[in-house]
């Protein structure tokens, strides 16, 4: 079980709906651990260089057009195995597809408007965690603390 990092959006939907603490709660309660933490207003730039993989994609401008209207919060989180984990706890990407339990499963009804984020793999998570985060922003637990929580 390899000790990861992942990059979490609450996206504008979960800003303006209020659904922060609740998206937070899910991934806490988990076990996994938040390191880094913001409210952010993403540029254009920034939304295309997250998405660079969709561009050209019919949805690609719909899609910077959703994560640029208004503040998202970024956070990043660390825990074992952390990147498959927190994509089981956000659910399927359209979420009428989503379990009932996971955050798109209990809270959204369309691809457009999917509320939260999650990379997809340790080379997706490194390059996004350096879009939205300097290192310096970054403060992991103490290894003896993390692995005590763990084991709790
Ligand atoms: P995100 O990036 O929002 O966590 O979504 P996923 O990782 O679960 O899914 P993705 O990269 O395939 O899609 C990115 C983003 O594009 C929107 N989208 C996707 C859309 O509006 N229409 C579509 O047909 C697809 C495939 C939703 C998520």
């Amino acid at each position: 079980m390899p000790i990861e990092r992942t990059l979490i959006l609450a996206k504008a939907d979960a800003v303006a709906r209020g659904l922060v603490g609740e998206i937070l709660t899910r991934f806490e309660r988990r076990g996994f651990t938040v390191i880094g933490l913001k409210l952010v207003q993403p540029t254009s730039a920034t939304a295309k260089r997250h998405y660079a993989e969709h561009e050209g994609k019919p949805f690609f401008d719909g899609l910077v057009e959703y994560i640029t209207c208004s503040p998202l919060v970024a956070f990043v989180l660390e825990g074992s195995d952390v990147i498959e984990g927190a994509r089981a706890v956000i659910g399927a990407t359209n979420p009428i597809k989503a379990a009932p339990g996971s955050i798109r499963g209990d809270f959204a009804q369309t691809i457009g408007r999917n509320l939260v984020h999650g990379s997809d793999s340790a080379d997706s998570a490194a390059r996004e965690i350096g879009i939205w985060f300097d290192e310096s922003e970054l403060l992991a637990r103490p290894p003896a603390l993390a692995s005590w929580l763990i084991a709790s």
